[in-house]
């Protein structure tokens, strides 16, 4: 009999609480066969990641995951054998009470925020809190041994390898989303935060002898590229060229998408905790919007993950990829940092490639999982 694993997921903002515990959902049932359910808060951010969703139906079943909408009230439900608070969310009262009367205690965990840092995994795996003799342990994942990995679904790297090596697919797919480059240009993915840094670099492209295509989806950047423009608005659909830069704004689109529009590009400007890894998976050169947190602590984070990234690269192009990370996260100017990065591009276009590979020869997140289930029975 196949283990059933309740997943809850509370919207705090953003798309990044939803998109990790989608794909996570998704990958138990397609690669573990678990009976999964997720339950959502907010169906309104699920359905910006997945157009299939209904926002009305309180549960539908979605690539074989069971979707329910989580309600204030919560209804009676019996509790499942693996239950994952997902980013420390507090589950429903009810479902505790449920889970300590259970005949069999349920496997508790909390699934937490991403991080390079040395203590994550001296704290993967321990206990945290017990509700009515119900153990719950933390849960990390990473990107170094000893943690609970990254998000990685079956034939991904393999799929990515084909789809860059065949030309065609790639302008098939962009096609699709209304993008037509022009040859020699350099595609280059935008999904960030609001960012005062953003105009520098936007004239540094412009500048650039080498044409620039930049993709911006629809979200909360925009603001700044109509500065930069001097624009009113930029709805989806909209172009722009200013000297070498071409800017184009793109709908949202569903997850499966967004991988494929990464995988297009030269570079990727990502943000938050999916988006980040997805860029790993995608191999090409990146740069990293870390979600703020209070009292900078997220800059702890940013470092930890750059000496990490940066550790085989030659000091001066680990330098150039330190400054232009730094410059972006503070929102400085962006401009020489740009430049420099072009200088190394070569070593750092190797280097992303070679990371992607060693990340991927770990085990993924969805198998770490079900693994820490079967020592725990
Ligand atoms: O949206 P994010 O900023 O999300 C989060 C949340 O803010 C969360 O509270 C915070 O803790 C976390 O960041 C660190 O960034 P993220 O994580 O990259 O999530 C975006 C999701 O949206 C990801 O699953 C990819 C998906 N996506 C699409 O499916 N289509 C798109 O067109 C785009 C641009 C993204």
């Amino acid at each position: 009999m196949k283990a059933s694993w309740d997943i809850f997921c509370s919207v705090v903002d953003n798309y990044g609480d939803i998109g990790v515990t989608w794909r996570l959902a998704r990958q138990l049932v397609t690669e573990h066969q678990c009976h999964v359910r997720l339950w959502v808060d907010d169906l309104r951010a699920f359905e910006k990641i997945c157009p299939q969703i209904d926002p009305q139906r309180a549960c539908q079943q979605q690539d074989g995951v069971q979707v329910c909408h989580w309600p204030k009230q919560w209804p009676e439900e019996a509790a499942a054998d693996v239950v994952i608070a997902a980013f420390a969310c507090q589950l429903p009262h009810a479902y505790m009470e449920a889970m300590a009367e259970r005949e069999s205690t349920p496997l508790w965990l909390n699934l937490d925020y991403l991080s390079a840092e040395d203590w994550v995994s001296g704290c993967h795996g321990l206990p945290s809190v017990k509700f009515r003799g119900v153990q719950k342990y933390f849960f990390f994942p990473g990107f170094q041994a000893g943690t609970g990995g990254l998000l990685r679904e079956a034939g991904l790297l393999e799929q990515r390898r084909q789809f860059q090596a065949d030309r065609q697919a790639q302008l098939d797919f962009l096609q699709g989303l209304g993008v037509v480059p022009a040859a020699d240009t350099r595609l280059i993915s935008l999904f960030a935060y609001e960012n005062a840094g953003l105009g520098s670099w936007l004239q540094a492209l412009a500048e650039d002898l080498q044409p620039s295509h930049l993709l911006v989806p629809e979200g909360r950047i925009l603001g700044d590229v109509q500065r930069w423009l001097g624009v009113d608005s930029l709805p989806v659909g909209s172009v722009q060229v200013r000297q070498s830069l071409t800017v184009q704004v793109l709908p949202f689109v569903r997850q499966q998408d967004y991988d494929r529009l990464l995988w297009c590009c030269a570079f990727n400007a990502v943000r938050g905790e999916d988006s980040f890894v997805r860029a790993q998976w995608a191999a090409r050169p990146m740069l990293w919007h870390i979600y703020r947190q209070d009292e900078d602590i997220h800059l702890d984070k940013l470092e930890a993950f750059l000496a990490l990234y940066t550790r085989a690269l030659s000091p001066d192009a680990g330098a150039a990829v330190l400054a232009l990370w730094q410059a972006w996260n503070t929102e400085a100017e962006m401009a020489q940092a740009w430049k420099n990065l072009l200088q190394h591009w070569p070593e750092v276009a190797a280097h992303a490639e070679q990371w992607c590979l060693e990340q991927g020869s770990q085990a993924d997140l969805a198998a770490a999982l079900v693994q820490f289930y079967l020592n725990w029975i």
